[in-house]
């Protein structure tokens, strides 16, 4: 055993008892550090729900660990000295336990990487950042994908290459260096409309003990001015019930997940999703297991190939692609902004009180539950902050603020690359951009809407209808170059002058409605 004693700094994303900076961690030797600060609770203000359910899931860690006979020193939001930063927090530690030396995976974001490198220094310690070993691909491996034979960096990068590669790495749904049924993507057969007569199974919902209660409390006294509720609490928070809800997730919900993947339903938050990126993303679940056992489901006959193939897909196409993408183009990524997108983000967004149902639907369970799945994010919300020109920067902080799965890294590129084209297409090949029509093919939302989605100009119109247009016609030099959009840039074209100062009237009148005024970003709760 090594005599120097070695202070593990654990970050709040980083709850794996695989994580790299336990390797080779000794009971009675080492001490391990987690620390509730105020600077991290109010980078921005983040939803109610999600400080509960990192502070709980931090803190039954910490638990864990201590069942295992470590030292965990575990500095609570509340406790009576609390600096309220990492950096202040560490230099603290450090004093404490006497260390000279501290280990700690790299953080997953770039303003955090970049203080943690400022710490080495200022706190005079041996200081080492591992790699997050969590990831599939590395850095470099991405980095070495992403670069041409020449040593450049393309205009633009495709997904789908990057998963197939991934799929050969993994070897998950592969057979003799095939894909499993000939295909590498069963994409098309997962864009159903959800008919009546299938029901989405009902989630299992965890009961907060008395920590979480705790928890609860803490944030409803600390936070109260943030957005969203914290009442009902149900969220798994320890690796136990984390499994467990996998497991669930598998059996009851995996076999509908491609067929319905697209699908949106009033009063149905989750459909056949999983909710597992909240706790993928702080470390409760690995990726590998959720796709191991997946795939396992897949071949035991108990869930269809489009299902199992489209959540893999998920985990170690998407979001993997998406972490290489934020590391490889930080920090300038986070500035993009080619369509010159500058309106505000309207007041309704924390409110969620809009006449327009699909918006007011998706908006009013996010600030419930702290969630909504990929189509309301992205042909919802996104598709309205594309086609109204909101500010990237504005819709960037309230995705970070609304969702428990939300961190810088993998909440950046999906607003400004998937959401907004705001890279210009580096990420996304066209602008996720649709008019009423596919919300009403894919959802229940228009029946019970005051607009008309059938309508396409004046006041009973739908909005996504006009403002469709209007987004064409106001980017039209930067779309005109996008192959992809050939078609509907043609029909723009061709399009009569009195139909288009329609268009161009009815966005003008819907931009000046109460309803679209910006609230401003400081007064985000
Ligand atoms: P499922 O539909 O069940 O998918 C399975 C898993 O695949 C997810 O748990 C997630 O780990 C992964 N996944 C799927 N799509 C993506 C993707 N595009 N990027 C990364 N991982 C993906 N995801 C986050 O984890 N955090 C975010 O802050 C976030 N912000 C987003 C913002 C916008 C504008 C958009 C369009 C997407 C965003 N996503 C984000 C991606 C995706 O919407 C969520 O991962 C997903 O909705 C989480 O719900 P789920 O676990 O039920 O996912
Ligand atoms: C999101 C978050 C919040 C709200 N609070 C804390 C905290 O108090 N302590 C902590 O260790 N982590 C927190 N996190 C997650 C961190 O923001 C996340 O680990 C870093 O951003 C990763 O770079
Ligand atoms: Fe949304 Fe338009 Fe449908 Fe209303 S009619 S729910 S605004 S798509």
């Amino acid at each position: 055993m090594a005599e120097e004693k070695i202070l593990r700094f654990v970050l709040g994303d980083q709850l794996s008892r695989g994580i790299s900076s336990l390797d080779g961690a000794e009971v009675g030797r080492d001490v391990i550090f987690m620390a509730e600060v105020m600077a991290e609770a109010t980078s921005v203000k983040h939803h109610k729900k999600k400080i509960a359910f990192l502070f709980s899931a931090m803190r039954h860690f910490a638990d864990d660990l201590r069942e295992e006979g470590f030292t965990v020193d575990y500095l609570r939001l509340d406790a009576e000295r609390n600096p309220g930063d990492f950096g202040s927090a560490l230099a603290e530690a450090v004093e404490r336990h006497g260390v000279n030396r501290v280990v700690m995976t790299e953080p997953s974001e770039v303003r955090v990487l970049e203080a943690a490198e400022s710490w080495r220094e200022e706190l005079a310690v041996n200081l080492d950042i591992l790699s997050d070993r969590r990831f599939l691909a590395s850095h470099e491996d991405f980095v070495s994908w992403a670069t041409t034979d020449s040593g450049a960096q393309p205009k633009s990068l495709r997904m789908e290459y990057f998963y197939r590669e991934m799929r050969r790495r993994t070897g998950y749904l592969m057979k003799d260096g095939e894909p499993e049924g000939g295909q590498w993507n069963y994409d098309a057969d997962n864009r159903k409309s959800l008919p009546d007569s299938i029901r989405p199974p009902s989630r299992p919902r965890f009961e907060p003990d008395s920590m979480t209660r705790e928890v609860m409390r803490l944030v409803a006294e600390r936070f109260d001015a943030h957005f969203g509720d914290i009442e009902p609490f149900d969220y798994p928070v320890t690796r136990k019930d984390a499994e467990a809800y996998l497991d669930w997730f598998v059996v009851e919900a995996l076999p509908g997940f491609g067929d319905w993947q697209d699908a949106m339903k009033q009063g149905e938050p989750l459909l056949f999703h999983s909710h597992l990126s909240t706790l993928i993303n702080c470390g409760l679940l690995d990726p590998r297991e959720c796709c191991e056992k997946a795939e396992k489901a897949y071949r035991d006959g108990r869930a269809p190939l489009n299902a199992v193939e489209g959540f893999i897909r998920q985990i170690i196409g998407w979001r993997e692609f998406i972490r290489g993408v934020y590391w490889l183009k930080m920090p300038d990524y986070a500035d993009s902004n080619v369509l010159d997108a500058t309106r505000p983000l309207p007041g309704f967004f924390w409110t969620g009180k809009t006449e327009m149902n699909c918006l007011a639907q998706a908006i009013s369970e996010t600030r419930a539950n702290a969630y909504a799945h990929h189509i309301q994010r992205l042909m919802i919300i996104g598709n309205f902050c594309l086609i109204a020109g909101i500010d990237p920067k504005e819709v960037q902080e309230w995705f970070l603020i609304v969702y428990s799965d939300a961190y810088d890294w993998v909440e950046m590129p999906n607003v400004v690359g998937m959401a907004l084209f705001a890279d210009g297409g580096f990420v996304a090949s066209k602008p996720y951009a649709a008019s009423g029509s596919y919300i009403n093919k894919m959802s229940d939302y228009c029946g019970s809407c005051r607009f008309e989605v059938k309508q396409k100009s004046g006041e009973k119109a739908c909005p996504f209808n006009y403002l469709y247009w209007n987004f064409l016609s106001e980017n039209e030099d930067v779309l005109r170059k996008n192959q992809r959009m050939g078609l509907v840039m043609g029909s723009l074209r061709k399009m009569k002058q009195n139909r288009l100062d329609e268009v161009r009237s009815d966005s003008e009148r819907f931009f000046a409605n109460s309803e679209m005024q910006g609230w401003g970003r400081t007064e985000s709760a």
